[in-house]
Formats: C-alpha cells, sequence, structure tokens
C-alpha cells in the first residue's frame, strides 16, 4: 500500500478513516450540502432573471409589474449569495481530509469524480469572490465581470446537480438516520447557520430600508446621497457636467413616429406632470424608492404618433459606456409608471441623478434606468 505523506496525515487523518474529528463527518457534511444546493440554486434563478431582464431574447417581453419583482429577486440573489459564504467555507473545513485523500487518484472513476468535485470547489469559489468583488465596486479581474460569472453558473449549476446526484444516497442515508452523537455537531451547523444569518443582518438594509441601520457590512445603504438616494455613476464620472447643465437641453423624441417632437425643460414642466413612488434596484445588490414626478413615457408617444407596439431606445447625453443607451419594451412603453423624471423627492433632480431629464420605470435594473437623457427613440 501506498503510504500518504505525513503532512496529510497531520492534516486530515489516515486514509479510511480520513474523519479525526467528527465534526468532519457525513451528516455535517449532507446538511450543508443541501444548505449550498438551495442557496446556489436560489442564485442560479435569481441569476437568470436579472441576466435576461437585461438581455432579453426577441421572444421574451419581460413584464413591467410587479413594482418591486427584480428588487426582490437581485436582492435575493446578492443578500443570498453573501449567505452563502459561511455554508461553503464551512463545508470546504468539513470535507478537506476527503479532499486531501491518498492516494489521490485511485482509478479512472475515481478521477473523474474528483475532477468534478474540483470544478464545483473552484466554480462556487469563483462565483463567490468575483460577486464579492464586483459589489464591493473593485474590478480586480482582468475579464469582464457579468460574462464570467455569467458562464461560469452553468459550470456551477451543471457541476452541483451532477454532485447532488452522486451523493444523494449518501445524504439520505445519513440524514434520515438518527445520529447516536451529534452535541457537538449540531453546536458547529448552528455557528455557521447564525454566522449566514449575521451577514444577511448586516447587508440586508441595503434593499430593505427598515434595516438600514444594521447594514454595516453592505457597500450602499439608501438614504446616503443626493435627495436621499444612493448615486452609482456622477455626473462627473460620466462627462456630463457641462452638456447636462447647459439652459438650451432639448429632448428629441424621433425614429419612427408621425411628428419628431422637441421639448424645451420648461416645456417638458408645462405637460401634465405624475408622480410616482419606485424603486432604484441596482444589480449590485442596493435599492431604494424615491417619489419621482415627470412625464409619462405613453403620454409623449401618445403625441409622437407612435405605434402602440412600439419599442423604444433611450439615448444619454453621456458619450461612453456601456449603460449610455437602454431599451422599453412594450410593457414598458405602455405602463403609466413609466416616467421620464424630472424631479425626485419634491426636488428638481439632482445632476447626479440625471438632471434634466432621466428614465425611470417599474420592475427594472438600475442599469437600465437612464440618467442625463436627450433623445427617445422609436423603433
Ligand atoms: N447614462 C447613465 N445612466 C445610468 C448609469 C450610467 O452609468 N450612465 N448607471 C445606471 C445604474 S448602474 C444605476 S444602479 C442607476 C442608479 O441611479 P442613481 O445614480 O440615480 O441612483 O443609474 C443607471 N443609469
Ligand atoms: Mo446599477
Amino acid at each position: 500500500m501506498v503510504r500518504q505523506p505525513a503532512v496529510l496525515d497531520r492534516l486530515g487523518g489516515r486514509l479510511g478513516n480520513g474523519f479525526s474529528s467528527r465534526l468532519h463527518d457525513e451528516r455535517t457534511a449532507s446538511w450543508l450540502g443541501i444548505w449550498l444546493g438551495v442557496s446556489f440554486g436560489v442564485a442560479f434563478v435569481t441569476g437568470l432573471i436579472s441576466h435576461f431582464m437585461q438581455q432579453p431574447p426577441d421572444w421574451l417581453r419581460w413584464p413591467s409589474r410587479p413594482v418591486n419583482l427584480y428588487r426582490v429577486t437581485q436582492g435575493l440573489h446578492v443578500i443570498g449569495g453573501l449567505a452563502t459564504i459561511p455554508l461553503l467555507l464551512a463545508k470546504l473545513w468539513t470535507v478537506y481530509p476527503e479532499l486531501l485523500q491518498w492516494p489521490p487518484l485511485r482509478s479512472a472513476g475515481h478521477a473523474v469524480e474528483r475532477g468534478l468535485v474540483f470544478l464545483l470547489v473552484a466554480a462556487a469559489l469563483f462565483q463567490l469572490v468575483t460577486g464579492v468583488l464586483n459589489i464591493a465596486y473593485w474590478y480586480a479581474f482582468p475579464f469582464f465581470f457579468t460574462v464570467a460569472h455569467y458562464w461560469t453558473a452553468y459550470i456551477l449549476i451543471g457541476a452541483l446537480i451532477i454532485h447532488g446526484v452522486n451523493e444523494w444516497a449518501k445524504v439520505r442515508r445519513t440524514v434520515m438516520k438518527r445520529p447516536e452523537d451529534g452535541v457537538d455537531r449540531r453546536a458547529f451547523l448552528f455557528t455557521v447557520a447564525a454566522a449566514s444569518g449575521a451577514v444577511v443582518l448586516t447587508t440586508v438594509g441595503e434593499t430593505f430600508s427598515p434595516l438600514a441601520r444594521l447594514a454595516v457590512l453592505a457597500p450602499r445603504r439608501p438614504g446616503i446621497g443626493p435627495a436621499g438616494l444612493p448615486v452609482n455613476k456622477s455626473a462627473l464620472a460620466a462627462g456630463v457636467t457641462t452638456t447636462a447643465r447647459k439652459p438650451d437641453w432639448t429632448l428629441t423624441v424621433t425614429g419612427r413616429v408621425e411628428r419628431e417632437l422637441t421639448f424645451s425643460l420648461a416645456e417638458l414642466r408645462a405637460l401634465p406632470q405624475h408622480t410616482e413612488r419606485l424603486p432604484i434596484a441596482c444589480v449590485e445588490g442596493w435599492s431604494a424608492s424615491g417619489d419621482w414626478s415627470g412625464v409619462r413615457l405613453r403620454e409623449l408617444l401618445r403625441m409622437a404618433g407612435a405605434a402602440a407596439d412600439a419599442r423604444v431606445r433611450v439615448e444619454s447625453l453621456e458619450r461612453g459606456g456601456p449603460y449610455r443607451t437602454s431599451w422599453l419594451d412594450p410593457p414598458h412603453c405602455r405602463d403609466p409608471l413609466t416616467l421620464l423624471a424630472l424631479d425626485l423627492n419634491g426636488a428638481p433632480l439632482d445632476l447626479d441623478h440625471g438632471h434634466p431629464c432621466r428614465l425611470i420605470a417599474p420592475n427594472r435594473p438600475g442599469v437600465l434606468q437612464t440618467k442625463w437623457l436627450h433623445t427617445v427613440v422609436v423603433t
């Protein structure tokens, strides 16, 4: 028999009884596996929602209601993802004697199984690390976050499903049977759950405002920023401080319309104004509601004589950057809550919130709530 190196001996115990502590046992690993399966499953589904809301395929028409749907799914994605970190660390700690087993490969089947586990661990760590860096606005990675995070999600969920099927019999056996011991195991699982709970409590306030004061670990807090709302990209960063302040600013409605229309700010203010309470729900997890006032998009489309099934592209004064334009499908174009906002919380828009005019619509990712508008193109 091949002897395992002494260092592995010390780290993980001997082959065959790799679990030296009772905490490294199958029952603990099974429970953590179930929790991780649920949390990565939720992250996968909510992640797909976010992806396809931002890049809908032609046949997909996202509804504009419920107003707070995206706020909830993206809050689940980001806060749930953060709560997964203690679970994954605990799982890795519980099974590391297995990961260090010796000899590392016993057969072809064993090699495939270990390769899969390696892929699963690597993908899970990658998703959590890039996700955390992204919500901290620390773009330390040399690739485009959304693309890498999106494709790795399929690798992760694929490996997770195969792993779940492989381990299911073991999980059922260990979870169903009554343990003879269990006190320290239960305490361990309780500690892990409490750590996840603490992460939720100290971050969920970034999207659930009653707990805003507890959100000490959240990168953004609602209530901080001009007019009591956070700012994602400032006017300075977008390079619009001069153009957005020009007194001769106009908004043009053009494209497939019967009449092309151009409005000055005073003319827009002379149109019927509507006030709606709507959230900005940033992809990065924070969200905050405001009272927005302005002109209904559908009113402008009607005045310009656009078709009932028109799609609309709004364009910003911002010159570059991926978020200078966004699309609205018919459900959002028709929704009376979709506003070209001029005021926020009773005062004219702050320059950083999109002065003189920005889009705000229900059930829509923050990246698509385009600021500093100057053109509405009907297609
Ligand atoms: N033109 C333009 N609009 C934009 C952005 C941008 O970078 N450029 N950022 C978007 C993002 S990511 C978010 S979350 C919201 C935030 O709006 P706020 O800064 O008013 O809170 O604006 C959106 N509108
Ligand atoms: Mo955002």
